[in-house]
């Protein structure tokens, strides 16, 4: 096991690792950018380390500080997180040649999922259903002609280094294909520095339906169900559920079982989440990421399995703790993130928070590393904590859902705890009867 695990992030999944690495009885050492000296993990860490200037580029994604910290400090892991370093491939090769173990998939992994068409290459190979569309990248305008009528319309072009809903176009029909094709491209080279794109069938009405897995590196890898994350406005998940409202234990068996299967085929490492669009009964691969998820504590509600618990065990060599037929799905879990944002606007409101007050009772987690007095700084993400609340139906939920979020105070700044009072009384939320496009149009009509 681990000596002393370094943390490569900061805010609630700082604090989120920090707790699992303490539980498993391992050493902890925090690293910080200049605007986050007064953070929570920063105080409860063994170590801390300041590692730039607030500007992510300068600290959080500065490889050079972090293996300084890492070389100061005698750490022997890095948990990355989510975003920053946590899906960069150099950054896992930069750890493996200075023998500090990356806790996360191999490299190798981790590239291929990052590149959009290898990674749909890879999840067809080992059996899982995707989208049709393209074999890989088209290349010209007869290319996409031939595939777009061959698959119908409407479709979808991607670009491969895309995701997260960046560099996509939609063409209805062949008259727009051309533009479409030649739009996506160009945005694609600026942004990304390729170009590469892809063509899928353009689903209409999907929800985001995604698996979570966990493979040892060893050839075994058991899925612990799904998560429903089909509430988000422009890419931003707001409000995530598991079970799915969408699925029945079969479907659930049965496309955890293709996942947890494929995982174990490739011989991948920690955990991993494969996005599925569904659609009339169906699933569709999209993409996988290689990261523990800011939406990963549904999944721990209702397995009771810590995933930063078996995240540690596997780097460590350790192996998994569950086998498959131990793992039960007992009841129904929801988050909601909790944004420094305006309700209606979205905007990001940073400042002080005078008062911080977190619901409590049975069923109620609260994944925060804010307090009474904290100023949140400007210059990150504006997640300020994440409400899961567990039932034994999604009926309970719901009705301890309101509750907290009745109980649940945060002053001095606008937060997006209203609109997740309106959401719990919505007749449409409450029977689990959303896609993708619901909450978009829900903020467009509301009064
Ligand atoms: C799609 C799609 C419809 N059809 N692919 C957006 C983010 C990226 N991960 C994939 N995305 C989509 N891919 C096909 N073939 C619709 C979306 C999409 C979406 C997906 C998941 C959650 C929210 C979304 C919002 C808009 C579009």
């Amino acid at each position: 096991m681990f000596q002393k695990i370094l943390i490569a992030n900061r805010g609630e999944i700082a604090l989120r690792i920090l707790r699992a690495a303490k539980e498993l009885g391992i050493q902890t050492v925090a690293v910080h950018s200049t605007a986050d000296a007064d953070a929570m993990h920063v105080r409860l860490a063994d170590e801390s380390v300041c590692i730039g200037p607030p500007a992510s580029r300068d600290s959080y994604l500065n490889i050079h500080q972090i293996l300084a910290a890492c070389e100061i400090t005698g750490a022997d892991a890095i948990h990355p997180g989510y975003g920053f370093l946590s899906e960069n491939a150099k950054f896992a090769e930069i750890l493996a040649a200075h023998n500090i173990t990356f806790i996360g998939p191999s490299a190798e992994h981790i590239r291929i999922m990052g590149d959009k068409i290898e990674a749909k290459r890879t999840a067809a190979r080992l059996g899982i259903p995707v989208v049709p569309g393209s074999e890989g990248a088209v290349s010209d305008d007869r290319e996409a002609k031939r595939i777009a009528a061959d698959i119908g319309y409407p479709v979808l072009i991607k670009a491969s280094a895309g995701g997260g809903g960046r560099g996509m176009k939609v063409a209805r029909s062949e008259a727009e294909l051309s533009e479409a094709l030649s739009t996506a491209r160009s945005e694609a080279g600026a942004a990304f520095g390729d170009d590469a794109v892809y063509i899928e069938k353009y689903l209409e009405k999907p929800r985001h339906i995604e698996v979570q897995v966990v493979g040892d590196g060893a050839g075994n890898a058991v899925h612990l169900g799904e998560r429903d994350c089909s509430l988000q406005r422009r890419h931003q998940k707001v409000w995530e559920e598991a079970n799915s409202p969408a699925l029945n234990v079969d479907q659930r068996m049965r496309i955890g079982e293709i996942v947890s299967n494929a995982a174990a085929d490739l011989g991948y490492s920690g955990a991993g989440t494969v996005e599925f669009l569904y659609e009339n009964g169906e699933f569709f691969f999209i993409e996988m990421n290689t990261r523990l998820q800011v939406e990963h504590p549904v999944t721990e509600a209702i397995t009771g399995i810590d995933l930063v618990h078996e995240q540690i065990r596997v780097a460590s060599g350790g192996g998994l703790s569950v086998r498959q037929e131990d793992v039960r799905f007992l009841g129904h879990a929801i988050e909601c993130r909790i944004n420094a944002e305006d309700p209606r606007t979205f905007v990001p409101s940073p400042g002080v928070i005078t008062h911080f007050h977190t619901p409590g009772g049975l069923g109620v987690r609260v994944d925060s590393g804010v307090y009474s007095g904290y100023r949140i700084p400007p210059y990150y993400d504006s997640l300020i904590g994440k409400l899961i609340v567990h039932g034994r139906h999604r009926v309970e939920c719901m009705m301890r859902l309101r509750r907290a979020l009745d109980e649940f105070v945060v002053d001095g700044i606008n937060s997006t705890l209203p609109l997740f009072r309106d959401l719990v009384g919505n007749v449409d939320v409450a029977n689990g009867d959303y896609d993708i496009h619901w909450l978009e149009h829900y903020l467009a009509e509301k009064p």
